[in-house]
């Protein structure tokens, strides 16, 4: 929480330009960027807010490259932060999960790349669950020509220079990493502001929640129903079992663990051989968040941010949370390999 000294309110766009003039020579165009998103994030919310009586709500009919039902918020979401981004003529490139190949933007020589997962957990949408958005940044490697290729923007998640994620909950929370620790900002619906609420947040080392959609147990590795039992059995000394918690949008349970500790994890299983989620819109942004808090995050064998990208919408599994709580599972993992 923040000191009294540092109680005056502090806006998103405050805190972004104070930061940018920590470097001298800074051009403000990942600043602007920021801004673009958090504006973007206003829009979105207020849309999902009213989502329930305007009608929005539902499927749209069409389905989207995964084959999954596109409902119609996850396409303004879409719409709203691609041309936010477009506006301020300084990304590129935009890969989302909602567009199968790269979304060419109208400025050629923009320097950003940006990945985006518009509306994270849309399935809870029609319940009244958290959803979210992931938005994760990369420069574009200078060339000598200046054709946009899809491999401009296979670069591991080490090479992220901003990432974030907008929480649609009871309210609305932006967190975003430069590399330089997470912030965590509160919309006012009352003023339109998001309003600094923690800054250079630390997550715990350790924490007795596990997450995980244990649907799949029976297609399981033998070493994740290893640990998943060690959860469960009792130790008063190390506050086991622990408790299971799983909403269903990796935003709102990254969150959760971000806050309270704990593990998330989506491991591969028959039905997701490589593991459900996106590498590069769900994974390596929320890992840069997670690890920039003190956390740590793995596909159960190698750190996730440092993964060669092949595929612009390839999967992974999985391990990310406090630090014991991932170094527990990987033991049990290589232990029963
Ligand atoms: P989505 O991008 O289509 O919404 O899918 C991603 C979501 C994640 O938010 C969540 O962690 C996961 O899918 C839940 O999957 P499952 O229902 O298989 O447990
Ligand atoms: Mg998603």
């Amino acid at each position: 929480m923040l000191s009294k000294k540092e109680s005056r309110l502090e806006t998103l766009e405050e805190y972004i330009i104070q930061n940018q003039n920590r470097f001298p020579g800074a051009t403000g165009e990942l600043s602007q960027l920021l801004r673009d998103i958090g504006l973007a994030a206003k829009i979105i919310s207020r849309e999902v807010n009213k989502a329930g009586i305007t009608n929005i709500l539902g499927f749209d009919g069409s389905t989207n490259i995964h084959g999954e039902a596109v409902k119609k918020l996850d396409l303004f979401a879409d719409q709203q932060l691609i041309s936010a981004l477009d506006r301020s003529l300084i990304t590129c490139m935009v890969i989302s999960e909602e567009n199968d190949g790269i979304v060419r933007m109208s400025s050629k020589n923009g320097k950003y790349i940006v990945y985006l997962d518009p509306l994270d957990g849309s399935s809870n949408i029609d319940v009244n669950v958290s959803i979210g958005s992931i938005f994760s940044v990369y420069m574009r490697e200078p060339r000598y020509d200046s054709a946009l290729r899809e491999s401009d923007a296979l670069q591991p998640g080490v090479r992220q220079v901003a990432a974030g994620y907008v929480l649609y909950g009871s309210s609305t929370i932006l967190a975003y990493t430069t590399g330089l620790g997470v912030s965590l900002f509160t919309l006012d619906p009352s003023i339109g502001e998001f309003i600094l609420s923690d800054r250079m947040i630390k997550m715990p080392d350790y924490g007795n929640i596990y997450s995980i959609n244990e649907g799949s147990y029976n297609s399981w590795d033998l070493g994740l129903k290893q640990y998943i039992k060690y959860c469960q059995e009792e130790d008063q000394e190390s506050g086991r079992p622990y408790s299971a918690r799983y909403i269903g949008s990796m935003v709102a349970d990254i969150h959760r663990t971000l806050i309270k500790g704990g593990i998330f994890i989506y491991p591969h299983s028959n039905r997701y051989p490589n593991g459900k989620l996106r590498l590069m819109y769900e994974c390596n942004p929320l890992s840069f968040i997670i690890e920039q808090a003190g956390g740590m995050a793995t596909d159960g064998e190698k750190r996730i941010m440092e993964l060669e990208p092949t595929k612009i919408h390839q999967q992974t599994p999985i391990y990310i949370g406090s630090k014991k709580n991932v170094e527990d599972v990987m033991k049990f993992l290589k232990e029963y390999k």
